[in-house]
Formats: C-alpha cells, sequence, structure tokens
C-alpha cells in the first residue's frame, strides 16, 4: 500500500503521544501500538503519558489559557481559520489515515475531514457572534446585561469511530471561546490525534502561539480518570459508550464540574405506508452499514408498517447482496472492517442472542475470511418482535433490526421504547405524519429527520441525545454555550443605591 500520507502528516514508526502544541514529550516507557483494521499491520506506535507528563501538560494549559482568554475572540477566529486551512490542505491525507487506522470507507474518512473543515469555517464566524442579551433594569437609570467568558481547560475524550470530527467540534468551539483543551483520543485510533495535532503544531508555529492551547495526551482509562477528577478542568466533553458516560458523569459530578455527554444510540427510521422507497433504500442503507454500523447515529432498527414491510424487506436484502466489503481504502468497496477483533466477537455474539430469542435472518451475517484481518464481518439482517430484547441494545456493528407496525402511535412507541434518544427518522410522504413525528408527542430523540437517514447530520445544528444517550450538545448552533461561562453584570449610574424588589434599608 502506498503510505505517503503517513510521512505527510508527520507520523513516525514512534510518535510522541504527549503535546503541549510545539514539540512532543516522549516516554519511553510505555506505548499504544496502533494496529490497522485494514489489514492488520502496525501502523506506528504512540507514547502513553506518564502522571508526571499528565501534571506538566495541565500546568502548561492553565498558563496558556491565562493568555488565551485575553487574545480578542476574532482574532483567536482567525486562528481556527487558518487550522481549516491546513485541514483542507491535508484532507486526502488526513481522510486515508482515518479510514487506514479505523476502518471507515476512503469516502467518510474524507467526509471525517470535511466535517472538521466545516466546524472550523462555522467557530470563525462564531469568533465575531459570542452574544449575551441585555435586558432593562426594575432600578431606574441601572443597566443590566449577561455576558460569556471563557471557561478554562475543556477535557476532551472521544472515541474511535469519528476519531478526529469529534474532537474538532469540541476544540474549534472551545478555541473561538477562549479555552484551551486537553485531548485523549480513543486509544484504538492514536495517531489520528497524533496527526491533528502536527497540524495544530505548525499553525501554532506559524502565528507564534504560546505552548498549552491545544494539548495532547494518551493512554487508557487511567488518564482519562485523571482528567475527569481534576478540579483544574472545569468541562468534560466525553464521546463514547454509556457505560463510559456514566462513570465520567459521576466523576464530574462529584467535584461539581461540568460535563457533556454523547452517548450511545439506538437509532430507528419509521416507514410508512406513502414513504418514497427509493429514499428508504438509500437511508436505509448508508445509515446501517456506513462506518460498519459503527456510528452513534447508525440505523439499528427499521419499524416498518405491515402494508409496505415484504417490500421494504426483499428490496433491502437485494441490495445488501450487492455490498462490496473489503479494503476501506479501495473506492469500489462500501464496507470496511470493524475496529478490532474483540469488536466482531460481540457483533458474532449478539447474532447468537438475536437466533436464541426466535428472531430470524434475512441477510445472514457472520466474519469474512482473507480479507487482510480477522476484522471483517457481513453486514446482516434479522426480522424482530417489536419488543426484542436484543433491539434494546445498542451493538456496534452492522446488524440492522427489521419491525413490523399497524398504527403511527404504535411505531412512535416502538421507537421510542429503548433506552437510548439520539437520532430517529420517518419516511413519509404525509405531512400529518411527519409533523406528528416531529411534535412533543412524536420522537424522543435529540435528532428526528423526515425522509433522510438517521445519520450524517450537519455541524450547523446542536447534535446530541436525550435519556441515555447523555444529553449533551456539541457542534453548532448554540452548544457553544457549554464552553463558556455566563456573567450577569447589573450597572448603577445614578447618585443612588436602590434595592431590587422595592426593599427599603435604612440606618
Ligand atoms: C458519532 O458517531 O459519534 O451524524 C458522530 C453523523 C456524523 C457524526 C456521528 N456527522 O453520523
Amino acid at each position: 500500500m502506498n503510505t505517503d500520507f503517513i510521512q505527510e502528516l508527520g507520523l513516525e514508526a514512534d510518535n510522541d503521544g504527549t503535546s503541549t502544541g510545539r514539540q512532543g514529550h516522549h516516554n519511553t516507557e510505555a506505548h499504544i501500538s496502533s494496529h490497522s483494521p485494514v489489514d492488520g499491520a502496525q501502523i506506528g506506535r504512540v507514547s502513553i503519558t506518564t502522571p508526571e507528563q499528565y501534571e506538566a501538560v495541565i500546568n502548561q494549559a492553565t498558563e496558556a489559557f491565562r493568555h488565551w482568554r485575553t487574545v480578542p475572540a476574532p482574532r483567536r477566529g482567525e486562528i481556527v481559520r487558518q487550522y481549516g486551512e491546513a485541514l483542507r490542505e491535508h484532507k486526502d491525507a488526513l481522510g486515508r489515515l482515518v479510514s487506514y487506522e479505523m476502518g471507515k470507507s476512503l469516502q467518510e474518512g474524507w467526509g471525517e475531514v470535511q466535517e472538521m473543515i466545516d466546524i472550523c469555517d462555522f467557530a470563525v464566524g462564531l469568533s465575531r457572534q459570542l452574544h449575551g442579551l441585555t435586558m432593562h433594569s426594575e432600578r431606574p437609570l441601572h443597566r443590566m446585561y449577561e455576558q460569556y467568558h471563557p471557561l478554562g481547560i475543556v477535557g476532551v475524550i472521544s472515541a474511535f469511530n469519528f476519531p478526529v470530527a469529534v474532537w474538532s467540534w469540541n476544540a474549534m468551539i472551545a478555541l473561538v471561546c477562549g479555552d484551551v483543551v486537553v485531548w485523549k483520543p480513543s486509544e484504538k485510533a492514536p495517531l489520528c490525534g497524533v496527526a491533528c495535532q502536527n497540524i495544530w503544531a505548525k499553525v501554532a508555529a506559524d502565528n507564534d502561539l504560546p505552548e498549552g492551547i491545544s494539548n495532547l495526551v494518551n493512554g487508557d482509562y487511567t488518564i482519562g480518570e485523571l482528567m475527569t477528577q481534576d478540579k483544574r478542568i472545569p468541562l468534560i466533553s466525553a464521546t463514547g459508550s454509556t457505560r463510559m458516560g456514566k462513570a465520567v458523569a459521576q466523576t464530574v459530578a462529584a467535584r461539581l464540574g461540568k460535563s457533556l455527554l454523547e452517548l450511545g444510540g439506538n437509532n430507528a427510521i419509521i416507514i410508512t405506508p406513502s414513504a418514497d422507497m427509493d429514499l428508504v433504500l438509500t437511508g436505509a442503507l448508508f445509515g446501517a452499514v456506513g462506518t460498519c454500523g459503527q456510528r452513534c447515529t447508525s440505523t439499528r432498527r427499521l419499524i416498518i408498517h405491515e402494508s409496505r414491510y415484504e417490500e421494504v424487506r426483499d428490496k433491502l436484502a437485494k441490495a445488501y447482496g450487492q455490498l462490496k466489503i473489503g479494503d476501506p481504502l479501495d473506492e469500489k468497496n462500501h464496507v470496511g472492517p470493524l475496529i478490532d477483533e474483540q469488536s466482531v466477537e460481540t457483533y458474532l455474539q449478539a447474532i447468537e442472542g438475536i437466533k436464541n430469542e426466535g428472531g430470524k435472518m434475512v441477510v445472514e451475517g457472520g466474519r469474512i475470511d482473507g480479507l487482510g484481518s480477522n476484522c471483517y464481518v457481513k453486514p446482516c439482517i434479522a426480522e424482530v418482535e417489536p419488543d426484542s430484547e436484543m433491539a434494546q441494545q445498542e451493538t456496534f456493528a452492522p446488524i440492522l433490526y427489521l419491525m413490523k407496525y399497524r398504527d403511527l402511535d404504535e411505531a412512535i412507541e416502538i421507537q421510542n421504547s429503548v433506552p437510548q434518544g439520539l437520532s430517529s427518522a420517518i419516511m413519509t410522504t404525509n405531512l400529518r405524519e411527519s409533523e406528528r413525528f416531529l411534535s412533543p408527542t412524536g420522537s424522543d430523540c435529540g435528532i428526528a429527520n423526515v425522509n433522510i437517514g438517521t445519520s450524517g447530520a450537519e455541524i450547523g445544528g446542536a447534535f446530541g441525545g436525550e435519556k441515555e444517550t447523555g444529553g449533551g450538545r456539541e457542534s453548532g448552533s448554540d452548544a457553544w454555550k457549554v464552553y463558556m461561562r455566563r456573567q450577569t453584570n447589573t450597572i448603577n449610574y445614578s447618585t443612588e443605591l436602590p434595592l431590587a424588589q422595592g426593599i427599603s434599608f435604612n440606618l
């Protein structure tokens, strides 16, 4: 394989997993080895951050924050603009690295980098729009307003499935807000973190920025724990499993810190009698097999009206038959491998579970041998009852559940009956049905779409979900407010000091 992209991104056999933005800090003792799920090859190693190095990073970040918070927000936006430009320059290489280290298709690897570029553009505009409100005081010759100030250090803990984009949603917004960032990438995709940090280091050097504004640490959950317990980090933004999110939330809450959680999804598409079948097929197919079913937004359930059930099932089974599975860097393939063998095991166990509870496989699953690693599997489809236990769980793999409904109330009830609440969709050409789905009695998810699938959200909206998805909102809209502290200011320009609520207090 041509690995020029690895050199272009400044990656070596051994890489510094700890960095405050200029030079890295190497620890020769312990490393994470990054193995590609594509062909099993070791791409490189990343040094693990020691507790001492962690302290040094936090000290540097604290120092950098003192400076960064005084830089005018539009000037901070200019730095983010340059980062976006650098990403444009390296879009091809970084997209390839994402595809090679994580296993998603090259189209999706590039798409992920595009998502980073988009959030940079958004953040640049935002840097001139960090508005607060003004309000009228009840007292004469008084003025009231609110303003947003930077928070401090934002800790970002990200997952393997979006190894670069999710960091950028957090980091680019946090940076224009005047915060500094400490990032712990997933152990399963650490080189993506190093590559992003290398691109940052160049922008930081070109602009003579101090060290400590964008920082990288690496390691297992113990380094994550140092972050979640650290009072010097006012906000932890974590993406990953619900189990991980619960641990993060409890630890951060115990010190009354803020957490922003984006956890599991169990996303469904409701397919109504009036659905346009072409849209159904594209939406469901991409939603279910894109990123090999490893998006938080992946489509896991189709809730199909009984009048269209056989048609959807048969057409979808046929479309699955045409999927090309293999090396994700080869553009003719639609689906790459799962992230690792453990994931394959979980997928195989889920298929067992489906069979044990009486589900019927419409498209059989299983491991595919001889494709370069042991991580390739067949995307599969299972028919289950609406109350299936297996369909309540988020199995991070390409397993799609089909279930039947009779009326829309029932469909919405099934859709909302799972513990997670990230993304949802309805396929309909009937206005009453789509409005019902979007109404307060409709979908209970953070994202509800009409006539598109559950995945592939744009960065301009707030991204996140309810219930066990964790309640956080990242990226667009007013998600930036979580990265700042709000201050209400009341200014008296009179010669009296009247008290609010008409209280008199005279000596
Ligand atoms: C995730 O899977 O954690 O909406 C993020 C999407 C992407 C982001 C997914 N824009 O599918």
